[in-house]
């Protein structure tokens, strides 16, 4: 009798590659500081729109005979901390997968990198999917969220489409179960109809990572736990505003929040301060705007780029005045974006 031979399982899984694009996502309620670096586990819940634009595709394709990993950004292969970062989380995908083997991960970003515009979010959301895919991991929307967050924080908003909130969870609790309900889900946001003028006032690197201000930020700001503390108010706030689709309640806690942000910042040792004088401008130019009727508000990241929350109808008469505030940057617009999502799977 003729006994079949089985398919050599690890011969099909390791040719598994897999590509997923996810969106950035900026926040309206901010995540500013850990209580775990190493799990990615935030102080405060955040909440963020994933935008329509600055998508992020990434490719990872498992390489057997490889004896360490390829990364390769926008064409250019990675170096430093970009690298490292990366392979950190493959390490990680692959210590849950029981599966050793290396990978090439190819990633297109059109995100402008380090400029406060959240490309680590759409990075780790589109690695965290397709890495996930290509190492067989199974992982629902919510495990993909916890995955992602330990890339970058951000990163497990933008794992869902519209509005998102990303819960602090059980920090208190013993690593599994922290790890385990930190982890971001959608927001009903219906009836709310809102475009976000993102003003690029300059797109280089920032001087300080997000990642250093916020440890800096909590371990010296006198002005840290009175914000954290805030937020949690703002987040309830907010929930309501949005729930009720309400524009103007939603742009002023945004705004609030962020401002208060940047406070903690500026009373940080020694300051942090990403705010320009062209970030001044755009905001000005914002105020007036809302002098003049047109409801339209501010929120800030780790970086010089104002982001201008308003009404879509309004969004050419914001787009025009930003555009001029901000004398040679660019203006982008975006709406609430869609969910990452895989776009092939194969050998
Ligand atoms: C946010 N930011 O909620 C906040 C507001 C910047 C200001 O998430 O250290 O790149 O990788 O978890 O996610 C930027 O921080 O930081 C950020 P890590 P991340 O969008």
């Amino acid at each position: 009798m003729r006994t079949e031979q089985p398919t050599p399982l690890a011969d099909v899984r390791e040719t598994a590659a897999a590509t997923a694009v996810a969106h950035p996502n900026i926040a309206l309620i901010k995540y500013w500081g850990k209580s775990d670096e190493k799990l990615f586990l935030p102080r405060t819940d955040s909440l963020s729109m994933t935008l329509s634009v600055f998508p992020t595709a990434t490719r990872v394709r498992l390489a057997p005979d490889a004896e360490q990993d390829t990364v390769v950004f926008n064409g250019l292969p990675a170096t430093g901390e970009a690298e490292r970062r990366i392979v950190a989380f493959l390490d990680l995908v692959r210590e849950r997968a029981g599966r050793p083997v290396r990978a090439v991960v190819d990633t297109e970003n059109t995100v402008p990198t380090g400029a406060g515009l959240a490309s680590s979010a759409s990075g780790f959301a589109a690695l965290a999917v397709a890495a996930s895919a290509a190492y067989g991991l199974g992982l629902d929307a919510r495990g993909l969220s916890r995955l992602a967050r330990r890339g970058s924080g951000s990163a497990s908003r933008s794992i869902f489409g519209g509005f998102a909130v990303w819960h602090a969870g059980t920090p208190d609790a013993g690593p599994e179960e922290a790890d385990a309900r930190s982890y971001a889900e959608p927001v009903d946001a219906a009836g709310l109809d809102p475009a976000l003028v993102v003003a690029v006032v300059n797109a280089g690197p920032k001087e300080v990572s997000s990642r250093t201000a916020m440890r800096r930020t909590m371990d010296t700001s006198p002005l840290y736990e009175p914000w954290a503390e805030s937020s949690k108010a703002d987040l309830a706030d907010m929930r309501a505003a949005l729930k009720r689709a309400d524009l103007e309640a939603v742009g002023e806690i945004a705004e609030r929040n962020a401002l208060g942000m940047h406070a903690t910042m500026l009373a940080a040792r020694p300051a942090v301060r990403y705010m320009s004088p062209a970030s001044l401008t755009v905001i000005d130019s914002v105020l007036q705007l809302r002098r003049d009727g047109v409801p339209a508000y501010v929120t800030m990241d780790a970086g010089p780029n104002v982001k201008v929350l308003c009404r879509r109808v309004d969004t050419d008469r914001v787009a025009s005045v930003v555009r001029e505030a901000a004398a040679g940057g660019s203006v982008h617009v975006a709406v609430p974006g869609p969910g990452a999502r895989l776009l092939d799977e194969g050998v």
